[in-house]
Protein backbone atom coordinates (compact mmCIF):
# COMPACT_ATOMS: atom_id res chain seq x y z
CA UNK A 1 0.00 0.00 0.00
CA UNK A 2 1.43 3.71 -0.88
CA UNK A 3 0.28 6.91 0.23
CA UNK A 4 0.75 9.79 -2.61
CA UNK A 5 1.02 13.65 -2.08
CA UNK A 6 -0.76 15.14 -5.20
CA UNK A 7 -0.79 18.77 -5.88
CA UNK A 8 0.43 19.16 -9.09
CA UNK A 9 -0.31 23.23 -8.64
CA UNK A 10 3.33 23.01 -6.01
CA UNK A 11 5.91 24.74 -7.99
CA UNK A 12 7.30 25.61 -4.18
CA UNK A 13 8.35 22.57 -3.06
CA UNK A 14 6.18 23.13 0.13
CA UNK A 15 4.68 19.70 -0.05
CA UNK A 16 8.54 17.97 0.60
CA UNK A 17 7.34 19.53 4.07
CA UNK A 18 4.88 17.07 4.51
CA UNK A 19 7.57 14.32 4.24
CA UNK A 20 9.40 14.82 7.50
CA UNK A 21 6.13 14.78 9.76
CA UNK A 22 4.45 11.99 7.82
CA UNK A 23 8.01 9.61 8.06
CA UNK A 24 8.27 10.41 11.49
CA UNK A 25 4.49 9.08 12.38
CA UNK A 26 4.79 6.63 10.47
CA UNK A 27 8.72 5.34 8.92
CA UNK A 28 7.43 2.42 7.29
CA UNK A 29 5.10 4.84 4.85
CA UNK A 30 5.53 4.15 0.97
CA UNK A 31 5.23 7.72 0.41
CA UNK A 32 5.32 9.04 -3.11
CA UNK A 33 5.26 12.39 -4.34
CA UNK A 34 2.98 13.01 -7.69
CA UNK A 35 3.84 12.90 -10.60
CA UNK A 36 6.19 10.08 -9.35
CA UNK A 37 3.37 7.73 -8.46
CA UNK A 38 5.14 4.32 -9.15
CA UNK A 39 2.60 1.77 -10.29
CA UNK A 40 -1.24 3.51 -10.27
CA UNK A 41 -2.58 0.27 -8.86
CA UNK A 42 -0.24 0.57 -5.03
CA UNK A 43 -1.96 4.22 -4.41
CA UNK A 44 -4.45 3.39 -1.37
CA UNK A 45 -4.53 7.05 0.29
CA UNK A 46 -4.01 10.37 -1.40
CA UNK A 47 -3.11 13.58 0.44
CA UNK A 48 -4.25 16.03 -1.91
CA UNK A 49 -4.22 20.15 -2.63
CA UNK A 50 -5.79 21.07 -6.07
CA UNK A 51 -5.32 17.97 -7.50
CA UNK A 52 -5.71 17.66 -12.06
CA UNK A 53 -9.29 17.21 -12.90
CA UNK A 54 -9.79 13.72 -13.59
CA UNK A 55 -6.44 12.69 -11.98
CA UNK A 56 -7.91 10.86 -9.17
CA UNK A 57 -9.91 8.38 -10.92
CA UNK A 58 -6.85 6.82 -12.24
CA UNK A 59 -6.23 4.52 -8.77
CA UNK A 60 -8.30 1.50 -9.37
CA UNK A 61 -7.76 0.76 -5.42
CA UNK A 62 -8.16 4.65 -3.82
CA UNK A 63 -10.09 3.71 -0.47
CA UNK A 64 -9.86 7.80 0.98
CA UNK A 65 -9.31 11.17 0.05
CA UNK A 66 -7.96 13.28 2.42
CA UNK A 67 -8.01 16.93 1.40
CA UNK A 68 -5.09 19.23 2.32
CA UNK A 69 -7.32 22.40 2.88
CA UNK A 70 -10.39 23.24 4.68
CA UNK A 71 -12.17 24.28 1.78
CA UNK A 72 -13.16 21.44 -1.00
CA UNK A 73 -15.01 22.69 -3.31
CA UNK A 74 -12.03 22.47 -6.09
CA UNK A 75 -12.51 18.51 -5.98
CA UNK A 76 -16.26 19.02 -5.45
CA UNK A 77 -16.15 20.37 -8.65
CA UNK A 78 -14.64 17.43 -10.40
CA UNK A 79 -17.26 15.18 -11.65
CA UNK A 80 -14.77 12.28 -12.19
CA UNK A 81 -14.08 12.12 -8.76
CA UNK A 82 -14.51 8.55 -7.78
CA UNK A 83 -18.38 8.17 -5.75
CA UNK A 84 -16.99 5.65 -3.80
CA UNK A 85 -14.30 7.07 -2.43
CA UNK A 86 -14.37 8.56 1.12
CA UNK A 87 -13.57 12.54 1.26
CA UNK A 88 -12.03 13.95 3.94
CA UNK A 89 -11.22 17.44 4.55
CA UNK A 90 -8.73 19.03 6.99
CA UNK A 91 -9.41 20.21 10.91
CA UNK A 92 -6.21 21.12 11.94
CA UNK A 93 -5.60 23.19 14.69
CA UNK A 94 -2.62 25.12 13.07
CA UNK A 95 -5.24 26.24 10.28
CA UNK A 96 -7.76 26.78 12.30
CA UNK A 97 -5.39 29.13 14.52
CA UNK A 98 -4.19 30.84 11.18
CA UNK A 99 -7.73 31.97 10.16
CA UNK A 100 -8.51 33.05 13.33
CA UNK A 101 -5.77 35.21 13.61
CA UNK A 102 -6.48 37.15 10.21
CA UNK A 103 -9.80 37.53 11.38
CA UNK A 104 -9.28 39.11 14.47
CA UNK A 105 -6.27 41.02 12.87
CA UNK A 106 -8.93 42.70 10.10
CA UNK A 107 -11.62 42.90 12.45
CA UNK A 108 -9.80 45.09 14.70
CA UNK A 109 -8.44 46.87 11.58
CA UNK A 110 -11.73 47.81 10.26
CA UNK A 111 -13.05 48.21 14.20
CA UNK A 112 -10.30 50.98 14.51
CA UNK A 113 -10.56 52.36 11.57
CA UNK A 114 -7.29 51.28 9.77
CA UNK A 115 -8.54 52.13 6.25
CA UNK A 116 -9.50 55.95 7.56
CA UNK A 117 -6.39 56.14 9.32
CA UNK A 118 -3.98 55.14 6.71
CA UNK A 119 -5.74 57.71 4.01
CA UNK A 120 -5.44 60.39 7.02
CA UNK A 121 -1.15 59.93 7.13
CA UNK A 122 -1.39 59.69 3.21
CA UNK A 123 -2.47 63.31 3.26
CA UNK A 124 -0.64 64.39 6.78
CA UNK A 125 -3.93 65.03 8.75
CA UNK A 126 -3.42 65.06 12.24
CA UNK A 127 -7.22 64.12 12.71
CA UNK A 128 -8.34 61.92 16.11
CA UNK A 129 -11.71 60.95 16.09
CA UNK A 130 -14.01 58.80 18.07
CA UNK A 131 -14.42 54.86 17.71
CA UNK A 132 -17.27 52.21 19.41
CA UNK A 133 -16.09 50.54 22.39
CA UNK A 134 -16.03 46.46 21.28
CA UNK A 135 -19.21 45.90 23.01
CA UNK A 136 -20.97 48.23 20.96
CA UNK A 137 -19.59 46.60 17.35
CA UNK A 138 -21.72 43.69 16.29
CA UNK A 139 -19.87 41.61 14.08
CA UNK A 140 -21.12 38.56 11.75
CA UNK A 141 -19.55 35.09 11.05
CA UNK A 142 -21.41 33.68 8.04
CA UNK A 143 -20.91 30.55 8.47
CA UNK A 144 -20.12 29.36 11.81
CA UNK A 145 -18.79 25.49 11.56
CA UNK A 146 -14.64 25.11 12.38
CA UNK A 147 -13.27 28.31 11.43
CA UNK A 148 -16.23 30.71 11.88
CA UNK A 149 -16.71 29.41 15.68
CA UNK A 150 -13.22 29.62 16.53
CA UNK A 151 -13.01 33.39 15.50
CA UNK A 152 -16.21 34.05 16.50
CA UNK A 153 -15.39 32.74 19.48
CA UNK A 154 -12.02 34.64 20.30
CA UNK A 155 -13.93 37.87 19.04
CA UNK A 156 -15.90 37.71 21.82
CA UNK A 157 -13.21 36.95 24.73
CA UNK A 158 -12.35 40.42 22.82
CA UNK A 159 -15.92 41.65 24.32
CA UNK A 160 -17.03 42.42 20.78
CA UNK A 161 -21.19 41.90 20.20
CA UNK A 162 -20.91 38.44 17.79
CA UNK A 163 -23.35 36.16 16.56
CA UNK A 164 -23.03 33.96 13.42
CA UNK A 165 -25.35 32.41 11.27
CA UNK A 166 -25.33 28.47 10.01
CA UNK A 167 -27.30 25.50 8.07
CA UNK A 168 -28.17 24.47 11.67
CA UNK A 169 -28.45 26.58 15.43
CA UNK A 170 -25.03 26.43 16.69
CA UNK A 171 -23.86 26.98 20.60
CA UNK A 172 -20.88 28.47 20.28
CA UNK A 173 -19.43 30.27 23.50
CA UNK A 174 -20.33 34.12 23.51
CA UNK A 175 -22.00 33.61 20.12
CA UNK A 176 -25.46 34.32 19.02
CA UNK A 177 -26.77 31.42 16.86
CA UNK A 178 -28.89 32.36 13.56
CA UNK A 179 -29.68 29.72 11.29
CA UNK A 180 -31.20 29.03 8.07
CA UNK A 181 -32.78 31.34 5.76
CA UNK A 182 -35.73 32.39 7.42
CA UNK A 183 -32.73 33.83 9.96
CA UNK A 184 -30.38 35.39 7.98
CA UNK A 185 -32.25 38.83 7.31
CA UNK A 186 -32.34 39.47 11.36
CA UNK A 187 -28.60 38.30 11.32
CA UNK A 188 -27.31 40.38 8.54
CA UNK A 189 -29.72 43.94 9.76
CA UNK A 190 -27.54 43.66 13.17
CA UNK A 191 -24.26 42.95 11.73
CA UNK A 192 -21.52 46.17 11.47
CA UNK A 193 -18.46 43.63 10.30
CA UNK A 194 -19.59 40.71 8.18
CA UNK A 195 -16.91 38.10 8.09
CA UNK A 196 -17.53 35.36 5.34
CA UNK A 197 -16.55 31.42 6.27
CA UNK A 198 -18.86 29.36 4.69
CA UNK A 199 -17.94 26.76 2.42
CA UNK A 200 -18.57 27.38 -1.00
CA UNK A 201 -21.44 24.89 -2.68
CA UNK A 202 -23.83 25.64 -5.07
CA UNK A 203 -26.35 26.97 -2.47
CA UNK A 204 -23.19 29.50 -1.09
CA UNK A 205 -22.29 30.36 -4.76
CA UNK A 206 -22.74 34.40 -4.93
CA UNK A 207 -24.44 34.82 -1.44
CA UNK A 208 -22.76 38.20 -1.28
CA UNK A 209 -24.75 40.18 -3.80
CA UNK A 210 -26.67 42.74 -3.77
CA UNK A 211 -29.75 41.70 -2.16
CA UNK A 212 -27.47 40.57 0.80
CA UNK A 213 -25.14 43.25 0.89
CA UNK A 214 -28.51 45.76 0.81
CA UNK A 215 -29.70 44.29 3.94
CA UNK A 216 -26.18 44.99 6.12
CA UNK A 217 -26.32 48.57 7.79
CA UNK A 218 -24.89 51.84 6.32
CA UNK A 219 -21.36 51.95 6.82
CA UNK A 220 -20.96 47.95 7.67
CA UNK A 221 -18.17 46.51 5.91
CA UNK A 222 -16.64 42.79 4.83
CA UNK A 223 -14.22 40.14 5.66
CA UNK A 224 -13.77 37.35 3.17
CA UNK A 225 -11.57 34.62 3.68
CA UNK A 226 -14.34 31.71 2.42
CA UNK A 227 -13.96 31.89 -1.29
CA UNK A 228 -13.92 34.28 -4.25
CA UNK A 229 -16.88 32.62 -5.85
CA UNK A 230 -19.25 33.41 -2.39
CA UNK A 231 -19.36 37.36 -3.97
CA UNK A 232 -20.80 38.86 -7.01
CA UNK A 233 -17.63 41.35 -7.59
CA UNK A 234 -19.78 43.96 -9.82
CA UNK A 235 -22.11 43.55 -6.73
CA UNK A 236 -19.61 44.61 -4.06
CA UNK A 237 -18.00 46.97 -6.22
CA UNK A 238 -21.30 48.99 -6.72
CA UNK A 239 -22.15 48.87 -2.66
CA UNK A 240 -18.51 50.05 -2.13
CA UNK A 241 -19.01 52.73 -4.64
CA UNK A 242 -22.09 54.16 -3.59
CA UNK A 243 -20.68 54.18 0.25
CA UNK A 244 -23.33 51.49 1.52
CA UNK A 245 -20.25 49.38 2.14
CA UNK A 246 -17.54 51.30 3.93
CA UNK A 247 -14.83 48.73 3.11
CA UNK A 248 -13.92 44.75 2.33
CA UNK A 249 -11.48 43.18 2.81
CA UNK A 250 -10.59 40.30 0.04
CA UNK A 251 -8.41 37.40 1.08
CA UNK A 252 -9.99 35.04 -2.06
CA UNK A 253 -11.18 35.75 -5.30
CA UNK A 254 -13.04 34.31 -8.46
CA UNK A 255 -9.75 33.57 -10.40
CA UNK A 256 -6.55 33.37 -8.50
CA UNK A 257 -3.78 34.84 -8.54
CA UNK A 258 -6.48 38.25 -9.24
CA UNK A 259 -5.84 39.83 -12.94
CA UNK A 260 -3.89 42.55 -12.92
CA UNK A 261 -6.37 44.88 -14.32
CA UNK A 262 -9.14 44.03 -11.27
CA UNK A 263 -11.02 47.06 -9.91
CA UNK A 264 -10.39 45.49 -6.91
CA UNK A 265 -6.72 46.13 -6.48
CA UNK A 266 -6.99 49.54 -6.85
CA UNK A 267 -10.06 49.87 -5.14
CA UNK A 268 -9.76 53.21 -2.45
CA UNK A 269 -11.96 50.90 -0.40
CA UNK A 270 -10.57 47.25 -0.81
CA UNK A 271 -7.88 45.65 1.12
CA UNK A 272 -6.88 42.48 -0.15
CA UNK A 273 -4.23 39.94 0.31
CA UNK A 274 -3.32 36.69 -1.97
CA UNK A 275 -5.57 34.19 -0.36
CA UNK A 276 -2.97 33.94 2.82
CA UNK A 277 -5.32 33.87 5.80
CA UNK A 278 -4.58 30.53 7.07
CA UNK A 279 -2.21 27.73 5.71
CA UNK A 280 -2.31 23.87 6.67
CA UNK A 281 0.40 23.54 9.28
CA UNK A 282 1.69 20.14 8.03
CA UNK A 283 3.07 19.51 11.80
CA UNK A 284 0.15 19.65 13.12
CA UNK A 285 -1.89 18.39 10.14
CA UNK A 286 0.27 15.62 9.85
CA UNK A 287 -1.01 13.38 12.98
CA UNK A 288 -4.73 14.29 12.50
CA UNK A 289 -4.58 12.39 8.93
CA UNK A 290 -2.84 9.60 10.48
CA UNK A 291 -5.22 9.02 12.85
CA UNK A 292 -7.50 9.12 10.27
CA UNK A 293 -6.04 6.40 8.14
CA UNK A 294 -5.23 3.97 10.94
CA UNK A 295 -9.44 4.59 11.75
CA UNK A 296 -9.68 3.77 8.25
CA UNK A 297 -8.14 0.68 8.83
CA UNK A 298 -9.92 -0.31 11.79
CA UNK A 299 -13.09 0.05 9.95
CA UNK A 300 -13.68 2.86 12.24
CA UNK A 301 -15.98 5.69 11.34
CA UNK A 302 -13.05 8.45 9.48
CA UNK A 303 -12.90 11.81 10.98
CA UNK A 304 -14.29 15.27 9.05
CA UNK A 305 -15.66 13.17 6.36
CA UNK A 306 -17.42 15.63 3.54
CA UNK A 307 -21.15 14.56 3.25
CA UNK A 308 -20.52 14.78 -0.96
CA UNK A 309 -24.33 15.44 -1.02
CA UNK A 310 -24.19 18.63 0.95
CA UNK A 311 -20.37 19.63 -0.38
CA UNK A 312 -19.18 20.37 2.27
P1 LIG B 1 -17.12 24.02 8.20
O1 LIG B 1 -17.70 22.97 7.31
O2 LIG B 1 -16.62 23.60 9.54
O3 LIG B 1 -18.20 25.17 8.45
C1 LIG B 1 -19.06 25.62 7.46
C2 LIG B 1 -20.16 26.47 8.08
O4 LIG B 1 -20.96 27.01 7.03
C3 LIG B 1 -21.08 25.68 8.99
O5 LIG B 1 -21.49 26.47 10.07
C4 LIG B 1 -22.29 25.39 8.09
O6 LIG B 1 -23.50 25.20 8.79
C5 LIG B 1 -22.34 26.68 7.29
N1 LIG B 1 -23.07 26.52 6.04
C6 LIG B 1 -22.77 25.76 4.96
N2 LIG B 1 -23.70 25.88 4.01
C7 LIG B 1 -24.63 26.73 4.49
C8 LIG B 1 -25.84 27.25 3.99
N3 LIG B 1 -26.31 26.90 2.78
N4 LIG B 1 -26.54 28.10 4.76
C9 LIG B 1 -26.10 28.45 5.99
N5 LIG B 1 -24.94 27.99 6.53
C10 LIG B 1 -24.23 27.15 5.79
O7 LIG B 1 -15.98 24.74 7.37
P2 LIG B 1 -14.68 25.49 7.92
O8 LIG B 1 -15.11 26.44 8.97
O9 LIG B 1 -13.63 24.51 8.28
O10 LIG B 1 -14.17 26.24 6.59
C11 LIG B 1 -14.97 27.21 5.96
C12 LIG B 1 -14.34 27.66 4.64
O11 LIG B 1 -13.22 28.52 4.89
C13 LIG B 1 -13.73 26.58 3.76
O12 LIG B 1 -14.72 25.85 3.08
C14 LIG B 1 -12.85 27.39 2.83
O13 LIG B 1 -13.60 27.83 1.72
C15 LIG B 1 -12.46 28.60 3.68
N6 LIG B 1 -11.01 28.60 4.00
C16 LIG B 1 -10.22 29.62 3.50
C17 LIG B 1 -8.89 29.68 3.81
C18 LIG B 1 -8.05 30.83 3.34
O14 LIG B 1 -6.83 30.81 3.54
N7 LIG B 1 -8.62 31.85 2.75
C19 LIG B 1 -8.24 28.67 4.65
C20 LIG B 1 -9.15 27.64 5.12
C21 LIG B 1 -10.48 27.63 4.79
P3 LIG B 1 -23.89 23.75 9.41
O15 LIG B 1 -22.72 23.30 10.26
O16 LIG B 1 -25.11 24.01 10.20
O17 LIG B 1 -24.08 22.81 8.25
C1 LIG C 1 -8.37 25.88 2.51
C2 LIG C 1 -7.64 27.01 1.93
O1 LIG C 1 -9.51 25.62 2.11
O2 LIG C 1 -6.43 27.15 2.23
O3 LIG C 1 -7.83 25.22 3.41
O4 LIG C 1 -8.21 27.80 1.18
Amino acid sequence: MAVLLNSPNDDTGEFEAWRKPLLKLDPTMDLRVWPDTGRLEDIEYTLCWLPKPGDLKRYPNLKVIFNLGAGVDRLMADRTLPADVPVCRLVDEGLTAGMTEYVVWQALYLHRSGPRLIEQQRKKLWKPFIYPVAKDRRIGMLGLGVLGGDAGEKLSYLGFDVAGWSRTPKHVEGVKSYHGPEQLGAFLARTEILVCLLPLTPDTTGIVDSKLLAQLPKGATLINPGRGAHVVDADLIAALDSGHIDHAVLDVFHTEPLATDHPFWSHPRVTLTPHVASMTQPETAAPVILENMRRHKAGKPLLNEVDRKRGY
